[in-house]
């Protein structure tokens, strides 16, 4: 049962798995019923976390330490939530937020194989209390993100370039996080068509709205 106070939400998922696309539905979701939501993205969603942000996918001359690469990724959430998400919350605003720390539990931790006990450090140094409220991770097979990512045509980011190994981890990670605290996930079947996300999308939002 999903509970009835949540304002901070994410959208999680490997590489093609539908955020971007699915998002867009969300955030017509609450324009619809004029409920007042920041829309914002991890890493980035600030000026500042935007430039770590292209740091963290460019490609570089120098392989970045997965430890600087955790380090990064923290550096610019602390500035997206001291700008952008907590502002938002404490205005009373929803927050819609495209990836948070459950990617990193799942990229850093598992795909880099740093484990979660780095993470949830910097995540209580971070975040302090600050969490989701619910999670809604877009589960698709490691072939069907790659072949997404194919169709999806350009150049490939600094994550993308990674093995069939890497994201077998990042999923089976959201997997693990989404069976152990069931009550703060929802796992959506995003091999399906996008019509079908979008009817188990509309009913999450309605079930967290009612
Ligand atoms: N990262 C991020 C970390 O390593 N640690 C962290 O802590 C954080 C926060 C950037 C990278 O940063 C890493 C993870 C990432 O590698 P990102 O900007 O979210 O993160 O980048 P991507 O996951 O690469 O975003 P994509 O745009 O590639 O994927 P999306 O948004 O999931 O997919 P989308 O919506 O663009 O769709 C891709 C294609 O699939 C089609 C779409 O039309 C599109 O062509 N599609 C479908 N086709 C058929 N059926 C469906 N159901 C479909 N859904 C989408």
């Amino acid at each position: 049962m999903i509970n009835s106070s949540v304002k901070f939400l994410t959208i999680e998922g490997m590489e093609g798995a539908g955020k971007s696309t699915n998002l867009n539905y969300v955030i017509d979701f609450f324009q619809q019923r004029g409920i007042p939501f920041t829309a914002t993205r991890e890493p980035g969603g600030t000026e500042i976390s935007e430039k770590i942000r292209h740091l963290l996918l460019e490609h570089h001359n120098e392989s970045l330490a997965p430890l600087a690469e955790l380090m990064l990724i923290f550096a610019a959430r602390a500035q997206h939530i001291s700008k952008v998400i907590r502002p938002a919350l404490e205005a009373g605003q929803w927050v819609i937020c495209d990836r948070f720390t459950d990617a990193t539990y799942a990229y850093q931790g598992e795909g880099r194989q740093l484990g979660g006990e780095k993470v949830e450090l910097l995540e209580r140094f971070v975040q302090q209390d600050l969490q989701p409220d619910l999670t809604i991770i877009l589960d698709v097979p490691v072939a069907l993100s790659a072949a997404r990512v194919e169709q999806r045509g350009g150049e490939l980011d600094r994550f993308e370039v990674e093995g069939s190994d890497f994201f077998q981890r990042v999923r089976d990670a959201y997997h693990q996080r989404a069976s152990e605290a069931p009550e703060r996930y929802a796992l959506i079947d995003a091999s399906q068509s996008l019509a079908q996300v979008n009817t188990e999308l509309q009913n999450i939002l309605e079930q967290l709205l009612d």
